[in-house]
């Protein structure tokens, strides 16, 4: 079986020293990913065709990153059932919460999984994680992150100790 590529999307390149965490993290976990600028509202018919045939074109997961009046991943969701995750980034006099809301608060029927504002890692992380049910290297790699996770913050409580009870 191909492997499944992730799609991040984002609004407007002004997102992206945010949105490469998201790429950077796809990448470091060999997951194939295709990064473009496409706007809700600048760009409604690209966004609109990309969303129509990314199953087609072999995307598993769809990552929308948007600001302000955020309706990219709605947008995207609307003409896939593919995933859809969106990241609400923070580009606004309002530090993301416009972002958020316009991102998080989905009719019933058009699903998006939204993470924190500017969650680019989380939402690499869990498109992996929805890619892993059906891809056991992929899972294996992810836990040994999480082994890794633990380690490190073991590692800062025992530090921590130390420099109290110096
Ligand atoms: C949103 O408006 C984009 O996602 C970006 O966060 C924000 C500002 O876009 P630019 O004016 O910088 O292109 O659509």
């Amino acid at each position: 079986m191909d492997k499944k590529k992730v799609a991040v999307i984002m609004g407007s390149d002004s997102d992206w020293p945010v949105v490469e965490k998201a790429v950077a993290q796809l990448r470091e976990l060999d997951i194939p990913v295709e990064a473009r600028v496409m706007s809700a509202h600048r760009t409604p018919e690209q966004a609109r065709e990309f969303a129509v045939n990314a199953r087609a074109e072999g995307f598993g997961v769809i990552i929308a990153a948007a600001g302000k009046a955020a309706h990219l991943a709605g947008a995207l969701a609307a003409n896939s059932t593919l995933p859809v995750i969106g990241i609400p980034i923070k580009s606004s006099t309002l530090d993301g919460l416009d972002a958020l809301l316009s991102t998080v608060q989905m009719p019933s029927g058009i699903p998006v999984a939204t993470v924190a504002i500017d969650g680019a890692q989380n939402a690499a992380l869990l498109a992996a994680e929805i890619l892993s049910v059906y891809d056991g290297e992929l899972a294996e790699k992810l836990d040994a992150m999480r082994v890794k996770m633990t380690e490190a913050t073991i590692a800062k409580d025992e530090a921590l100790q130390a420099k109290l009870n110096a």
